[in-house]
Order: C-alpha cells, then structure tokens, then sequence
C-alpha cells in the first residue's frame, strides 16, 4: 500500500526503531509510547484487520507470537506484559496495517 505509514516503515522509507526483524514481521517502538515499554508488532504483508486472514496469514500470526513471547524478556518484559490489536474505527485503528501492541514495563491498570 502506497499510502500506509507501516508499509514505509517497512521499506525503510520512515525510520523506526527496531528491535526485531525477520523476513516476515517487524517489531519497533511506537512514537507515541503508552507505557514504558510500547512496541509495535508487525507483519511485513499489508492487510488491515483479523477479518483478512486466511491460513497463511493467520500461521504467520502464530509465529509472530510464539515470537513475542520468545523474545519478549530480552525487551525488558519479564514480569508480563499486555498484547493489544485494535481493529477498526471504534476501536480507534489509526494505521490501516495490522499491527499488535506490546504494552509493559511497568504495572498495567485493567478497568472500564
Ligand atoms: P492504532 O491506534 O492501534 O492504530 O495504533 C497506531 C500506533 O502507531 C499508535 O500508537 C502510534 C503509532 N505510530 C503511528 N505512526 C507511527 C510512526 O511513524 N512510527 C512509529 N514508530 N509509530 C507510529
């Protein structure tokens, strides 16, 4: 997608700060951190919500989160941490890409 803001993080044509890539997902932190530790999981294929997926993208899914949770004590989320996909306008979906929030480093509040 020409438009999408991860896509040109993606290609390198917006800098981000990476803290893991392979050849199919990307994990940076978000700009407008929420926590002390916020980052954002990506797949490198543009699709913008779960109702997208298919079998190939939903086991590509799948290993992005064994992923997260192999990795995610490296990124100083050992005492937990709070996985977040928003899906869509009321939800509050701001960038048409799936993405997962990885939310922690500190205490996290669960309440309406
Ligand atoms: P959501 O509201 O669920 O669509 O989350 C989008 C997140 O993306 C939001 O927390 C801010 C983040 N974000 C938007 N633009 C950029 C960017 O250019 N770089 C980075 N690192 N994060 C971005």
């Amino acid at each position: 997608m020409e438009d999408c803001i991860f896509c040109k993080i993606v290609k390198g044509e917006i800098p981000s700060a990476k803290v893991y890539e392979d050849d199919e997902i990307l994990v940076f932190k978000d700009i407008e951190p929420l926590t002390k530790i916020h980052l954002l999981l990506i797949p490198k294929e543009h699709f913008k919500t779960v109702a997208e997926l298919d079998g190939k993208r939903a086991a590509l899914l799948g290993r992005a989160l064994q992923k997260i949770g192999a990795l995610a004590p490296a990124w100083g989320l050992e005492k937990g941490y709070r996985l977040v996909i928003n899906q869509g306008e009321e939800a509050g979906q701001s960038v048409p890409h799936l993405h997962i929030h990885i939310l922690g480093g500190e205490p996290l509040r669960w309440e309406k």
